[in-house]
């Protein structure tokens, strides 16, 4: 993995850093007081996740942290992205868990003390069961108990974190939890998700607002995820689905963030799905943020559905991941300079996750990720490409630091560049952390 001579990669002020979450790592679901979340529910409704896998064990990083702080500071990183569990660190009555904040806080202080840069979401899809019972995303009130939650941590861990980010991926959130049902809380309904996509904005706008005020000296942001759509389709209506497909993932969220308004076309794909909203809200939406943090996968081909929407028609003979995305570099290019030019507010960007699944075996004690490293090197050169018309992109995050918990496929898809034998928990760095750990070494040495 070395970039060319005139890669962004080589700026020592471009960070390169690896990404986790959670619940896809930590495992001690009952540990120091930890309340249920909806993904500890849904993991253990049989059907809902391959092979029937939870995140009761994951990697154990609860308990080997420090091992794998070592591991970030030997491929030595610029920067760690990880998530706050909201259930480990405020009981239900909406006090502080000190036992759990006290994980946080050693954490950080220890990748602080290794020189790391600090990225820390505050809502990586765990929300706590108690108020998933009262309705979770769909209910106004969990707005305003996302905002009291950021404001104690904030508050807690003031100091320790570079950079925050209110939300990971809010239409994740919002459509496969509550749209299609993928996702925990398994909800299938439009209304529901257009309902939990506005209080789930309206929480981060809230947010901010206390990251602001009690963590001044950190930069305070949201991560999105983006898709791009192209179609084989010939028809005016075929490349109408291709926008209506990028509306529905980008637009849907990126439009109320940085245009205060969703898009208009959105209430065409679904006539009777406008959410309750009140006067005010999209200001507060509109917060200004620091940085967006975007995570980018894969590209997808659409064509009509003859009516008002799209229908996704796979690709052949496209190079495809474990997960069966397509590997699309340049859709990551695409996008980029398509949002600097519709949106005169774009923030400054992370790519805060990006990487892919495959089905890696250690053999001999190495793991050789071969496709990975081809994809790392093709994706980069994608964001130094945007870099150079102009789109400001300060950094990239692996996903993932560990092979960890894939959501609903379980342990069976592996994003690591780290591979995690789950019986033993032993922890082999794949032939990609290897490639990263020498580019660093040789940008060091520059
Ligand atoms: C992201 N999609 O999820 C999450 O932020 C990570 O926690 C996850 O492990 C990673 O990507 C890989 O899946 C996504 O269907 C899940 O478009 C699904 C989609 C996008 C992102």
């Amino acid at each position: 993995m070395l970039p060319p001579a005139d890669s962004v990669l080589w700026q020592k002020n471009f960070l390169l850093g690896a990404a986790t979450a959670a619940y896809q790592i930590e495992g001690a679901i009952h540990a120091d007081g930890r309340l249920p979340s909806i993904w500890d529910t849904f993991s253990a409704t049989p059907g809902k996740v391959l092979a029937g896998d939870t995140g009761a064990v994951a990697c154990d990083h609860y308990h080997r942290w420090e091992e794998d702080v070592a591991l970030l500071d030997m491929l030595k990183v610029d920067a760690y992205r990880l998530s706050i569990a909201w259930p480990r660190v405020m009981t239900a009555d909406g006090q502080a868990n000190q036992a759990g904040i006290a994980f946080y806080r050693k954490l950080l202080q220890a990748l602080r003390a290794k020189g790391m840069k600090t990225f820390v979401t505050l809502y990586h899809w765990d929300l706590p069961q108690h108020l998933e019972d009262q309705g979770g995303w769909t209910n106004r009130a969990t707005a305003y108990r996302f905002a009291e939650y950021a404001d104690m941590i904030s508050r807690e861990l003031a100091g320790l974190v570079d950079a925050w980010a209110t939300l990971n991926e809010p239409w994740c959130s919002a459509w496969l939890g509550y749209g299609n049902g993928h996702h925990a809380p398994g909800k299938q309904d439009v209304k529901l998700a257009t309902q939990a996509m506005h209080h789930l904005l309206l929480g981060h706008g809230l947010a901010m607002a206390h990251l602001r005020a009690n963590d001044p000296a950190a930069q305070a942001g949201i991560v999105v995820n983006v898709g791009h759509a192209t179609t084989t389709g010939n028809g005016a209506a075929d490349q109408r689905a291709a926008m209506l497909f990028e509306m529905q993932n980008n637009q849907w969220v990126l439009d109320p963030l940085l245009k205060q308004r969703y898009p208009a076309a959105l209430w065409e794909l679904w006539p009777d799905a406008q959410p309750l909203m009140q006067d005010g809200d999209l200001a507060i939406i509109g917060a200004k943020v620091d940085y967006l943090g975007i995570n980018y996968y894969f590209r997808s081909n659409v064509v009509s559905d003859g009516q008002h929407g799209y229908t996704e028609v796979p690709l052949d003979d496209v190079e495809r991941t474990q997960m069966g995305w397509e590997v699309y570099p340049d859709g990551l290019r695409h996008l980029l300079v398509g949002f600097k030019r519709d949106y005169p507010h774009l923030p400054p960007i992370y790519i805060t996750e990006n990487g892919m699944a495959s089905d890696d075996k250690v053999v001999d004690g190495e793991v050789n990720d071969s496709q990975r490293i081809s994809f790392f090197n093709r994706h980069l050169a994608a964001v130094d490409q945007a870099v150079k018309a102009g789109v400001d992109v300060r950094g990239y995050f692996i996903w993932s630091l560990l092979d960890n918990f894939e959501w609903a496929f379980g342990y069976e898809r592996r994003f690591g560049i780290v591979h995690v034998d789950y019986t033993t928990q032993q922890r082999t760095p794949k032939r990609s952390a290897q490639l990263v750990q020498q580019f660093l070494a040789a940008r060091r040495s520059k």
